[in-house]
């Protein structure tokens, strides 16, 4: 009787006790976790050096003469600790261009380093910049040109054998590395191996993808494979710095491949049921080419430009992958790393006071009116909390008291991703002598969203989420 009694009361207790509301269900797809410490990346820096700094090509032919590579004061270590000062946080550099010279002394070919004058024929851009990046704890990336105007089998099966024993030399001698990018350029003529023809291959074929993304994968599991069509990250359609100001990071890539023309806009906005997580990573260059040229020295972007650049590539949810090309003496040149810093200093004032941290919000619901979903998480400067409602509620209001009058310059938006990407619609709207009035509108969100708000004068901001695919879940609000 005795353990009836302890039974029942245990019943009772257990009954009393308050039930924790279930999180909800994440909407598929969602990222993987290389992809969304990619997505906290933000900032990263793309190389272009080879032959071409020297010829002052964009493109070199294939026939360029080792011999021409030959950096005067070359030091990796000064572009990699340029790039920690700016803020980036991993660095990929072109390992092979289109040309097919190699910056790493590859047993597969003799057009490599090892035979160029620079170091006598010693030198290793590739394993130098690895080092650098973990000198300056920054994540190391490769560039691997698939198109090689340089090899004589290119176009055949020797050449994607060729290709595919260069990827195994570098990840079995280099790393870790966090992404590899595959380039779809193609552009048909070139040297190869002195035949200097047009060579054409079947795009969506030619160089079988999954069997070489395997193999890269058992060297390096947490890989991330950038390519128009992913599948770990997207190209984000254009070279001009701007993602989709609609931008889904899903993504069906059953008919995409690298180099497929004509797919440029669904790459720049992503589709709303996209069957996969692949984000839009926005490429773009400090200046006018990829490579450097000294004639383009008064093309440098200027920090306002970058910070243009920055609103429409972070701002909208992507990652920056700037390109800073050293120079011919094999260092970033003074106009590029001041353009940088200035860049730097743009952002670190632009967002250096959170005015609505830790402030009063008052949402329209939130989740099974359980705090744990509450209003707080919004601005309590904690990624892992978040506010959500109810999953049949998928729109709703979030007003934030400023407790005095203040000029506002920006909004981020920042959804709890790895639930998913969810909101489609939303609204920003601002009080004045208690009348609210619209300032400014957007689409998706994704992993951050920024608007600017032009200094307009304020007591309270409120954020009305009109559409979304399901519930909306947002981890955090930020005012500047
Ligand atoms: C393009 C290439 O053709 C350019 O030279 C550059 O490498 C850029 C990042 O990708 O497809």
């Amino acid at each position: 009787m005795k353990y009836f009694y302890l039974l029942l009361i245990t019943v009772f207790i257990f009954n009393c006790s308050p039930k924790e509301t279930p999180s909800p269900a994440p909407l598929l797809p969602v990222p993987a976790a290389n992809q969304l410490a990619w997505h906290q990346m933000e900032l990263n820096a793309f190389v272009h050096f080879t032959t071409n700094t020297f010829t002052g090509k964009e493109w070199g032919y294939g026939d360029e003469s080792p011999a021409i590579f030959n950096p005067t004061q070359y030091n990796a270590d000064q572009w990699v600790q340029i790039f920690k000062n700016a803020g980036f946080k991993g660095v990929i550099l072109t390992c092979k261009h289109h040309d097919g010279f190699c910056l790493w002394p590859s047993k597969y070919t003799e057009h490599s380093v090892k035979n160029s004058p620079w170091q006598q024929g010693q030198g290793d851009v590739v394993r130098d910049v690895m080092r650098a990046c973990k000198k300056y704890e920054l994540k190391f990336g490769v560039y691997l040109s698939p198109w090689d105007r340089n090899h004589a089998d290119y176009g055949s099966t020797a050449y994607i054998d060729y290709y595919r024993n260069q990827l195994n030399e570098l990840f079995t001698t280099y790393g870790p590395v966090f992404e590899m990018w595959f380039d779809g350029a193609n552009g048909g003529d070139g040297y190869y191996g002195g035949k200097r023809e047009k060579r054409s291959i079947q795009g969506s074929t030619y160089y079988d993808w999954p069997t070489t993304l395997n193999q890269v994968r058992e060297l390096e599991p947490e890989i991330l494979f950038f390519s128009d069509a992913g599948p770990g990250v997207r190209w984000v359609g254009n070279e001009r710095g701007v993602a989709g100001e609609t931008n889904w990071n899903t993504i069906s890539p059953d008919t995409l491949y690298a180099g497929k023309a004509g797919i440029e806009n669904l790459l720049n906005t992503g589709a709303e049921n996209g069957t996969h997580w692949i984000p839009a990573e926005v490429d773009v260059s400090i200046r006018k080419g990829w490579f450097y040229h000294a004639e383009e020295d008064t093309l440098v972007k200027t920090p306002e430009q970058l910070f243009d650049i920055y609103l429409t590539s972070v701002g909208r949810g992507s990652t920056l992958l700037l390109n800073i090309p050293p120079d011919k003496r094999g260092l970033v040149h003074t106009l590029d790393s001041s353009s940088l810093m200035g860049f730097r200093a743009l952002l670190d004032s632009a967002f250096k006071t959170n005015i609505v941290s830790g402030k009063p919000v008052q949402v329209s619901s939130f989740r099974g009116k359980d705090e744990k979903y509450g209003a707080s998480n919004l601005v309590d400067n904690d990624a892992e909390t978040y506010w959500a409602t109810d999953d049949a509620v998928t729109t709703g209001s979030i007003e934030i008291d400023l407790g005095e009058t203040k000029p506002l310059n920006f909004i981020l938006l920042q959804e709890y991703i790895p639930l998913g990407q969810r909101i489609k619609a939303f609204t920003v709207e601002v009080r004045n002598n208690n009348t609210w009035q619209q300032i400014a509108e957007g689409t998706t969100i994704g992993y951050k969203r920024i608007l600017k708000l032009n200094g307009v004068n304020s007591d309270a901001i409120r954020i009305i989420i009109t559409d979304s695919k399901a519930s909306p879940v947002i981890s955090n609000i930020a005012v500047y």
